[in-house]
């Protein structure tokens, strides 16, 4: 079923997706790809679950679309730039182009209206962070079963099939702490940013969208896809603006357009695609959950 007004904004960023974990609404995201081809693409960090693979490996078929949307997606000629995470820091040793695919640790990005932007995960600058224990464990729910005392409650939960882990939650749950805690974030984050002569910071991390001046400088957050399903877009005069995906795809059904969950590739069949390109999803995903 062909896909209505696919996007082509200038810009995407996108972060904290940890395929290779039942939490993640990858459905929801391949749908979001899908509908957008972008000029550029930043994965801003903890993508893939190495943390998660090492402990139990866990690659479903929808993930493994995500990963080939978003190479096909470089293939296509969309720059697509990772910034690798903490789940995901294996990566970080390899910095170089891959599949189309350029690894590094930290990004500039150039606004249309020229602007410059750091882009970093959020975890590897961060004292505010190390500070904070719990969020070490943000998104890495089997960590929190082997180590927390919450281990019979996450049992529990893994029998029911929830996530053993959310912000969204943990924000609920303790709204004082959490948004002092992210403030924190957002203000260290912009002003290590304004320190080296950036206009601004786009980063992941806390599973927290946001988009806020913060001391002079731009502070950007793209969400998450675990629990909010949420992206940074920027236009091509150079806005940015945050997407909430689960909003927009009511609003766009209630609206009567076709877009539904996809579950095969719109417009394109699997003989377009690089038959040597199907397997390095999989590879990618275990080499990250290789110890060594
Ligand atoms: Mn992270």
């Amino acid at each position: 079923m062909p896909l209505h007004d696919v996007r082509r904004p200038r810009t995407l960023f996108i972060s904290d997706i940890h395929l290779g974990t039942r939490a993640c609404k990858a459905e929801f995201l391949l749908d979001f790809l899908r509908a957008h081809e972008p000029e550029t693409l930043y994965l801003v960090g903890d993508i893939v679950d190495g943390w998660a693979l090492r402990r139990s490996w866990y690659w479903p078929e929808e993930h493994d679309a995500v990963a080939q949307e978003i190479l096909g997606k470089a293939q296509r000629g969309t720059r697509v730039v990772y910034v690798p995470g903490n789940h995901d820091e294996a990566l970080r040793k390899y910095p170089g182009t891959w599949s189309g695919v350029e690894i590094m640790r930290e990004a500039v990005h150039e606004t249309a209206d020229g602007r410059h932007l750091l882009v970093v995960h959020g975890d590897e600058h961060d004292a505010v962070v190390r500070g904070a224990r719990w969020l070490a464990h943000v998104g890495d729910w089997g960590y929190q079963v082997a180590t927390s005392a919450n281990h019979g409650l996450n049992l529990s939960r893994r029998a029911l099939g929830l996530p053993y882990w959310s912000f969204a939650g943990f924000l609920k749950r303790n709204v004082k702490q959490a948004l002092r805690f992210l403030d924190d974030f957002e203000r260290d984050l912009a002003r290590r940013a304004a320190s080296r002569g950036f206009d601004g910071v786009v980063a992941g991390h806390v599973h927290h969208a946001s988009l806020r001046e913060v001391e002079g400088v731009t502070y950007a957050n793209d969400g998450d896809w675990v629990d909010s399903c949420t992206a940074l877009v920027e236009s091509a005069t150079g806005r940015l603006s945050l997407i909430d995906w689960m909003q927009e795809r009511a609003c766009l059904l209630h609206a009567g357009r076709t877009w539904a969950v996809a579950t095969s590739s719109p417009g394109r069949t699997p003989a377009e695609e690089p038959a040597e390109r199907e397997r390095e999803p999989a590879l990618l995903a275990s080499t990250l959950a290789d110890p060594g």
